[in-house]
């Protein structure tokens, strides 16, 4: 007898096996700290696909389609198009095993501090003096790292959120203060807005009057002897 292909939708063979097992969860456990919101949970591509096979074999009848990606980075969707998403990026600095397209591959972690997702680290060696602090005298410190996305066109802008990292054990932490800026007439301008304290475990949402602009910088001043790292920075 001739076989044919059937066609689900994978999330909705996921979702009925999670609900038959009992292992479907929504929501987050924590709250969120003030002036951030918690991080969607990003998909388990391991566990779905190990659901998935398990919930087809005891219930399909014919033959069931399985794509293994070759390289782990295409078992991501790709980022939807974003402001941030069609941005060029650069840096200070980034120590090296580092990456960039971690600020805009739209992948959030589990928590400031989760290792199986590319991070954006800035080297730490141009802090060194307490002239190189940041203060309220000398916001971002003469030594502040900063990273910047330039706009694929200029474009009205009022928000930003960022995902810091930050390891428990380690020289990864947050930094001490941070500034967003904007390029208008060919130079930065700081946004209308006040630089809430950094957050780990959580998207910081920055919200600003609206300014039209066609590159936004992200300026941070970090501990010393630590380097500030980010996880993903989002442009609205
Ligand atoms: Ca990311």
């Amino acid at each position: 007898m001739k076989s044919s292909a059937i066609n689900l939708p994978l999330s909705s063979v996921v979702a009925l096996w999670l609900a038959m097992c009992g292992h479907a969860r929504v929501g987050a456990a924590e709250p969120a700290p003030v002036g951030a919101v918690p991080a969607k949970p990003r998909p388990n591509i391991l566990f779905v696909a190990i659901d998935d096979l398990n919930a087809w074999s005891n219930r399909g009848n014919a033959p069931m389609r399985v794509w293994l990606a070759r390289d782990a980075r295409t078992a991501w969707p790709a980022p939807a198009a974003t402001l941030a998403s069609r941005a060029r990026m650069t840096s200070s600095t980034k120590v090296p095993w580092s990456r960039l397209d971690a600020l805009n591959d739209q992948i959030l972690p589990l928590n400031s501090s989760d290792k199986e997702v590319d991070r954006f680290v800035w080297k730490d060696d141009s802090v060194k003096t307490d002239a190189d602090i940041a203060t309220p005298d000398n916001p971002g410190g003469s030594a502040a790292q900063w990273v910047q996305y330039d706009l694929e066109k200029p474009a009205k802008i009022s928000a930003i959120g960022i995902y810091w990292a930050e390891d428990q054990r380690g020289r990864v932490k947050l930094p001490e203060s941070f500034r967003v800026l904007v390029k208008q007439g060919g130079e930065w301008k700081p946004v209308a807005a006040e630089m809430p304290k950094p957050q780990a475990d959580a998207m910081n949402l920055i919200r600003f009057a609206p300014v039209e602009t066609s590159s936004v910088r992200l300026e941070v001043s970090s501990p010393r002897k630590s380097n500030a790292a980010i996880l993903e920075w989002s442009v609205e």
